[in-house]
Parts: structure tokens; sequence; C-alpha cells
């Protein structure tokens, strides 16, 4: 397999779990919990690791490292799992590697698990970047096409081959993209031997942020029973104050479906109960979900257990419990509504970015960043431009942060990458995303891409086939893609609910006359609203700051600058707002790694945090703001302006 081709005959049509046979594996992906009838093992920690860096990147393959331990095929290091590879050593080669990665590890898996073949034992991957193959002792499991979804394979029988043997985990990983891919990428090779070494190559793309790679969420290992609780759909809804929660469960492994569903809430007292595989919930005297700093009890969650019983055909029971917050999402020409109540998205773009670990889950900085976003006084952000951890979904969901939940279609600007292939994989990919996603009550919209090039021919039918797509996999909630300032170029947008746009005037457009914003930004606003009615979010604006560079007047790069293009897009949003304008998204949150280049000072520097998460001018100026903002439309916590200090 040489790099030149592999990516494209190693990348299989679809991005859903594939089992050997290539076979698309249509199934439920609910978060691993423990339960009575439920164990996890988590694998994080460290793992061997190996990077191929034979020319063409096909000795892993060619030598079937995959067959014994990685140690013995050669030299290996130790890599922290979940983290991205590229910036733990000092070797710029790893830093910058295209090609497959090896990882692999043993466990020690419980003599019970293996001895009770009435045990479903599932190895799960929170996510690795991009493309993944998995082996269990040399066997290969599975492959997924994809950097930002989890996938899972029952191992059960293959460890019961020999269940003396430790159980071998190998993961090839490959952060190869292609025209097909999401995002979208292109490798070139660089022939002319007067410039480049032999066989150079490099990849490009066309988004902004870096290809950080690896094992990025955590890998474990889960047990149900042989008839389990494969999927759970809820969708919720309220009249005066009883709130009605429709469930559908679905359970695998027969063909009966004793099924009990119990909700309690926070107090674990039972509210409402049902039968069946399918029904409504009703909950008098509702807590609804309500965002954060519009209540004064914001994230409320049930907890819903369903309880699938054993009979005489069925050995054991099996016991799920998903965390349900009840609430209703709308949108008019003018307004986003929640629970029937205008909802002003106060919030962020943010990127999973940080030091060291790159992409990496990593329990510190999501802490961390969540009480940086109550400090500010942010409601809502945005995944740009990515699927993000269910992790952090979870504690969006207690905290009540509202949350776009985007796709990985940014950077979609070659006209190839609108062809059927690409088409096919987004709509797998929105597939898988709805499906791991739909649950979660602080997601509000769908957003399908990212500033695509949608003035191009045929982005016309692909928005529509992918907007009408997502629709149909989720009715329940508003779909949008993000788009530039040019309303007139624009083909997806008659299809979304809400416009979202992006602009930088003053900075990629006149770059340091920030008395252009009053009227760039006014004329956007009124263009889009004018030709399409629909509600509008700003969902990016913002300037690069170098942390401590000062100038006045202000100049580009300069904390005073930031600040200044800040107020003024405010100015326009204060009018707007009364209007069609729903939400405003700074961009960004913080400060993130890009790719090498002469507009970035390593990496981008438009967060209102730094890096280490230390505010910039612009971070106080948009406090002020945020929390004014909360007063105005919300309910500001009684008891403390910083509910996060308690
Ligand atoms: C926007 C992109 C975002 C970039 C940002 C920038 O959506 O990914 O990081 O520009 O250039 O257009 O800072």
């Amino acid at each position: 397999m040489l790099l030149s081709c592999a990516p494209c005959e190693l990348l299989l049509p679809s991005s859903r779990v594939v089992n050997t046979n290539g076979r698309a594996l249509l199934r439920g992906m609910l978060f691993p919990r423990e339960s009575a009838s439920r164990e996890l093992k988590e694998l994080s920690g460290l793992w061997d690791f190996r990077a191929d860096q034979s020319p063409g990147r096909s000795l892993g393959f060619d030598s079937a490292w995959y067959k014994s331990r990685l140690a013995e095929t050669g030299p290996v290091i130790d890599m922290p799992v979940p983290a991205s590879y590229n910036d733990i050593t000092q070797d710029p080669k790893l830093r910058d590697f295209i090609g497959w990665v090896w990882y692999d590890r043993e466990v020690v898996v419980p003599a019970r698990w293996v001895a009770d073949k009435g045990t479903r034992v599932v190895l799960r991957v929170g996510s690795a970047h991009y493309y993944s193959v998995v082996w269990v002792n040399g066997v290969k499991v599975m492959e997924h096409n994809g950097g930002h979804l989890p996938f899972e394979a029952e191992i059960g029988d293959i460890i019961r081959e020999n269940p003396q043997a430790p159980c071998r985990i190998t993961i090839a990983v490959n952060n190869t993209l292609t025209l097909e891919t999401l995002p979208p990428g292109s490798i070139q090779h660089m022939d002319d031997t007067s410039k480049y070494p032999n066989g150079y190559f490099v990849q490009n793309t066309n988004f902004d942020f870096f290809n950080y790679a690896g094992i990025h969420r955590p890998v474990l290992l889960y047990t149900t029973p042989k008839v389990y609780v494969d999927d759970i759909t809820v969708v919720t809804d309220f009249s005066d104050n009883t709130g009605l929660v429709s469930y559908k469960v679905s359970v695998l492994g027969a063909s009966t479906t004793n099924v009990k569903v119990t909700l309690t809430d926070k107090h674990g007292r039972c509210v409402a109960s049902s039968s069946g595989p399918s029904g409504v919930l009703k909950v008098t005297d509702v807590n609804l979900w309500w965002p954060y700093l519009m209540h004064d009890n914001p994230g409320y969650l049930y907890s819903m257990e369903v309880r699938h019983h054993a009979d005489e055909s069925v050995a054991y029971e099996d016991i799920y419990t998903l965390p349900v917050g009840i609430r209703t999402v709308r949108v008019t020409s003018t307004q986003f509504l929640i629970n029937n109540k205008p909802f002003y998205f106060h919030g962020v773009n943010k990127h999973e970015d940080s030091d060291i670990r790159g992409k990496g889950l990593d329990w510190p900085l999501i802490v961390k960043d969540f009480n940086l976003l109550k400090w500010l006084g942010a409601n809502s952000f945005r995944t740009s431009h990515y699927p993000y951890a269910e992790e952090i979904l979870q504690m969006c969901d207690r905290h009540g942060i509202v949350v776009i939940d985007e796709c990985p279609g940014v950077g979609i600007k070659d006209i190839r990458s609108f062809g059927n292939a690409s088409l096919a994989h987004h709509l797998d990919v929105m597939d898988e995303l709805v499906n791991r996603d739909k649950n979660h009550p602080s997601v509000v919209m769908w957003s399908v891409a990212n500033e695509p090039a949608a003035e191009m021919p045929p982005a016309g039918f692909y928005f529509k086939m992918l907007i009408s797509h997502t629709k149909a996999l989720d009715p329940t909630r508003p779909v949008t893609f993000i788009t530039d300032s040019n309303y007139a170029r624009d083909k997806g947008a008659p299809y979304v609910d809400v416009i979202c746009v992006n602009s930088y005037f003053s900075w990629y457009h006149d770059p340091g006359h920030v008395e252009v914003i009053p009227i760039q930004l006014t004329n956007q606003f009124e263009n889009w609203y004018g030709k399409y009615q629909k509600p509008i979010i700003q969902s990016e604006y913002g300037a690069d700051v170098v942390p401590g560079l000062h100038s006045d007047p202000p100049m580009m790069f300069t904390e005073e600058y930031q600040k200044i293009v800040l107020q003024s897009y405010h100015k326009v949003f204060d009018q707007k707002r009364k209007e069609y304008v729903v939400g405003e998204l700074i961009w960004n949150f913080a400060d993130f790694m890009t790719a090498q280049g002469v507009t970035r000072v390593v990496g981008n520097k438009k967060g209102i945090f730094s890096r280490q998460r230390q505010p910039k001018a612009g971070a106080f100026i948009l406090k002020d703001r945020y929390w004014r903002l909360a007063n105005e439309t919300g309910r500001l916590p009684p008891w403390n302006k910083y509910p996060c200090l308690l």
C-alpha cells in the first residue's frame, strides 16, 4: 500500500462502522454507562506507539504488525491515550507526520466476562483521527472512516478463542485526507528534485486548524447481556405544566421486547413509568430543561431507566439509564424559541485544542473551559468545526449550555468534493452524528457545514440533499449551515432554518479600518434578512490578538484592536437583535493551533482567551456584555454573579 494511493484504496464508501465483510451495521451508539447489568473497563493510559516511517507507509501492513506485539516489530515509544500524538515528542517528523501510525496494548479481561457466554464484550473507541483499523489478537474487528465519532465492535468470540492469553488490541490510524473525506484534503507530491528531496509530499487542506491526529477520545471495553438495549430515542414536549417524553427503545438479540421504562427526578422519585418498546411518559409539575442564565435552575435532568426483563427465553435483564432534559425548540421568522421563550445566543465558538494534548480529551481542560464559559456569562457554543466529545455534551446538558452541533464539513472548497461519493459520506456522517447526539437537550440545532464554496453549481443540490436528509433524521431540531457574508452567491441558504453568517469586516476585508464595520455589518444583516426572512446568528466575528501587544490608536493584532472590533460589532447587534438577529458567537473562545503560514503567529490568535486560557482585553468586554444581555433577556442566578465560584 503506497501512501500516494493508500487513502483512496483504503477508505470505504461508508463512514458507518463496518464489519470485516464491509457491510454497514446500522445500530445504536449509546454512550457506555455502568449499570447493574453492564460493566466498564477504561483503557486510557499508556499504549505502545510506532509511526510507519517507510516511504510508502506500507511497512506495517506488509509486515502485519497487528500479528504480534508492536514492540516485537521494531522500536516503540510511550503514547498517552487519549491525546494527539503530534506534540508529545520533540520530533518535527512526528508532529507533521502523514500516514499510518500504530498503537497497541494488552488488556487483562475479567475472567467472568470471558467465561460467561451470555455476556457481550464490546470494544469502543470514542474517536480516532482520521481512518482507523482495529485488530484484537491479530483479528481485524472493525474499520472506521471519520475522525470525530465513536465506533465499536463486539469482541467476545475472539477473546474466548484463547481465554488464557492476554487480549492484545492494535489500532492503526491514518490522518490522510482526500477530496472525499470530511474535512477534505489532498496529498501533493513535489517531484522537482532541484527543490525537494526524493519522494517529498505535503498534505493540503482548506481549513484553519492543525490536523491533529491519533486516538483522541477514550478507548474502553464494556459489557452488556446478549439481549440488550441497543438504542433509545427520546423526543420531549410539554403542555401547560405537564412534560411529555416520547420514547422508543430498540432491543437486539431477541424477538421479544419486554421493556419497562421509569423516569425519576433529581431526588430519585419516580415521576412516570411505562411498559413496551415505545410510549409517552407524562410528567406532572414538570421541571423543564432551561439554558444557563435563562432560569434559576438551568440544566434540569431526569433519569430514564430502561429495563429489558429476563424471562424463560432471555437469561439476563439489561438496564440502561439515560439522562433526559424536557424542552422544546422552535424557530419563527424572527426568533429562536426554547420552551416557547425567545432565546438569544450569547456565546462562543470553540475548538478541541490545547497545549501538548492537541485534540485529546482532557478533563482538567474541559472543566476549566466550562468555568470560563460561566465566568463569561456565555449561554451557548458551536462545536466548530466537528463533533466534540460526548463527555463535553454531557457537561452542556448538566450546566444548561446550549449547543449548535456541527459536523466536520469544513473546508469544502474544491468542486470535486461536491460529487456523489462526498455526498454519500456526508450523509453517513450526519447519520452517525444525529444518532450519537439526538438525546442531548443541550443540542438545539445541527450545522451541516462551515463556509463551503456555496457559490459552486453543484452546491444547491448537495445542500438540498444534505439538509433535507438531516431534517428527516431529526424533525425536532432546526438545521443550518454556516455561510460567509456574501448572500448573493449562496445556494444552500434556501434550505436552512436559521441563517448563520461569518464575517470579518476590518480584518480580512478593509484591514485596519474599523470605521467600516457599522455600514458593512448593517448591510450584511439587511441583505440576508431581506432575501430569506429567517432569523440570523452572527456565527463568527473577531480579530487576532498577540496577547500583551498594545497600541493606541488601535492597530491590528493588539488588545485594543480586538476590543474596538468587538465593540463596533456589538453596537450593530444591539440594533438588529430587536428585529431578527438571534445570536452572536465570538470567534474564538481561545487561541488554537493551525498549520504554519504567513498569517498565523504560532496558531490562530483570535481567542478572547490565550491557548493557556488566560483572558485578553476582549474577554472583559464580552463578560460585561454577556452578563448585561443575560440580565435583559434571562434570569441571573439570585445567589451570585459567578456561580462557578461557589
Ligand atoms: C473563518 C473560519 C474559521 C477560521 C476563521 C479565521 O470559519 O475556521 O479560523 O475564519 O480565519 O472563516 O480566523
